[in-house]
C-alpha cells in the first residue's frame, strides 16, 4: 500500500470517473439496403472505426445491412425521428424533399466520374450536403454510386423508341418517373426490395441500376439485357439523424464529420473494384450488355429538366454543376 498526495489521487479518481463515463459506450445503428460486403456497407463500417478512434471509444457504428431495418424510404422517415441513428442512402431515395440535392437526380447532370467527383468534392457539394438539415438528417458524406442504365427480361434496349410500352421500376421519386416516361417507356416506382420478383412475375419489364446493384440483387438472373445509356449517376449520401447530432458535443460532430469524409476514399477504391467484379460476374451469368449512342437519350431529357428547374437558385446551381471541369 502506497500513499499518493492528495492532488494525484484527486486526478487518480476524476479519471476513473472518465473511464467509467468512456465504457458507456453509445452503438450507433445505420441502415444500409445492400448485403454485408457491398462498397456502401464496409464504407460505413470504416466510418465506425473512425469515428471509435476519434471519440476514445465512446462512439461506434453497427451498421444493419441488406434493409434489415426497412426500405430506403421507411428508414429515411424514422433516421428523421430519430429512431434510426445512421443512414447510408441514394439521393434519389429522398425524392424531392431536398431541392438542392434533387438536382443530382437530373438525368446526365454529371458528365463522367471525375466531373462528380469534383464537384462533390468542392463547394457544391458542401451546398448540397448543408441542404439536408432542412429535413432533421445531418448528411455527412457522398460515397459513388457509379452510372445507372436500363435492364430488361426481353431485349437490348438501343434507343429510346425500344422502350416504348415498356415498364421499367424506378426509386420513388417523381422525378425518374417523368424520366421514364420522356423517353417513352412507363416508370413504376417500388421500393429496391421488390424489383428481383417484380422481374421474375413479369410485374415489370425491368429496372435502372449501376453494375454493382444489378449483380448484388440478383436482378441479372431475370433481367439479361443490360444496356449502358448510363442516364444517372445519383449519389449515395450518409447522414445521420438530427437527433442524435443535436446530442452530440461539438468536438463529437467534429470528429464525426472528419470520420465520414475520411471513409470516402476507402468507399471509392472498394467501389471501382466492386464495378469491374461485377461485371464480369454479370456476364459469367449470361448477361448480354449493350452500348447505345447516348445523344438520342440525352435529347429526350429536356422536358425533365423544365419541368424540374424552374428555380432561379435550382438553375443557378444546375450551370455552376454544368460548368465544373470533368
Ligand atoms: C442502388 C443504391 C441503393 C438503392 C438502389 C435502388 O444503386 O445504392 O441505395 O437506392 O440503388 O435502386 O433502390
Amino acid at each position: 500500500m502506497f500513499h499518493l498526495p492528495k492532488m494525484a489521487a484527486a486526478a487518480v479518481i476524476a479519471s476513473a470517473l472518465m473511464v467509467s463515463t468512456a465504457s458507456a459506450q453509445t452503438v450507433l445503428r445505420s441502415s444500409d439496403t445492400h448485403p454485408d460486403g457491398y462498397p456502401t456497407v464496409e464504407a460505413v463500417k470504416k466510418f465506425g472505426e473512425l469515428l471509435s478512434d476519434k471519440t476514445g471509444g465512446r462512439y461506434s457504428v453497427e451498421v444493419f445491412h441488406s434493409a434489415q431495418l426497412g426500405g430506403e424510404a421507411d428508414t429515411i422517415e424514422q433516421t428523421q425521428f430519430g429512431v434510426i441513428d445512421l443512414n447510408r442512402i441514394s439521393i434519389g431515395a429522398f425524392g424531392t424533399q431536398v431541392p438542392e440535392a434533387t438536382v443530382t437526380q437530373l438525368p446526365y447532370i454529371f458528365r463522367s466520374a471525375d466531373h462528380f467527383h469534383n464537384v462533390l468534392d468542392g463547394p457544391i457539394g458542401a451546398e448540397i450536403l448543408a441542404a439536408f438539415d432542412a429535413v432533421d438528417v445531418v448528411a455527412l458524406a457522398f460515397y459513388d454510386g457509379g452510372a445507372r442504365s436500363f435492364y430488361n427480361s426481353s431485349k437490348p434496349i438501343t434507343a429510346p423508341e425500344d422502350m416504348a410500352g415498356m415498364k421499367f421500376r424506378v426509386m420513388q421519386s417523381d422525378i425518374f418517373v417523368d424520366m421514364v416516361g420522356a423517353l417513352g417507356g412507363n416508370a413504376t416506382p417500388m421500393p429496391y426490395g421488390e424489383v428481383y420478383s417484380g422481374i421474375q412475375t413479369g410485374v415489370i419489364d425491368g429496372a435502372e441500376n449501376n453494375y454493382p446493384s444489378y449483380d448484388t440483387a440478383g436482378h441479372a438472373e431475370v433481367a439479361k439485357f443490360y444496356s449502358l445509356d448510363e442516364h444517372l449517376m445519383v449519389p449515395e449520401v450518409l447522414v445521420v439523424s438530427k437527433v442524435v447530432w443535436d446530442g452530440l458535443s461539438a468536438e463529437d460532430q467534429a470528429a464525426m464529420r472528419e470520420a465520414a469524409q475520411e471513409s470516402v476514399p476507402h468507399q471509392r477504391e472498394l467501389w471501382a473494384a466492386k464495378e469491374v467484379e461485377s461485371k464480369a460476374k454479370v456476364e459469367a451469368l449470361g448477361a448480354t450488355i449493350n452500348t447505345v449512342d447516348k445523344q438520342p437519350f440525352i435529347d429526350a431529357m429536356k422536358p425533365v429538366y423544365d419541368k424540374y428547374v424552374t428555380d432561379p437558385k435550382l438553375q443557378d446551381l444546375v450551370a455552376r454543376i454544368q460548368a465544373t471541369e470533368g
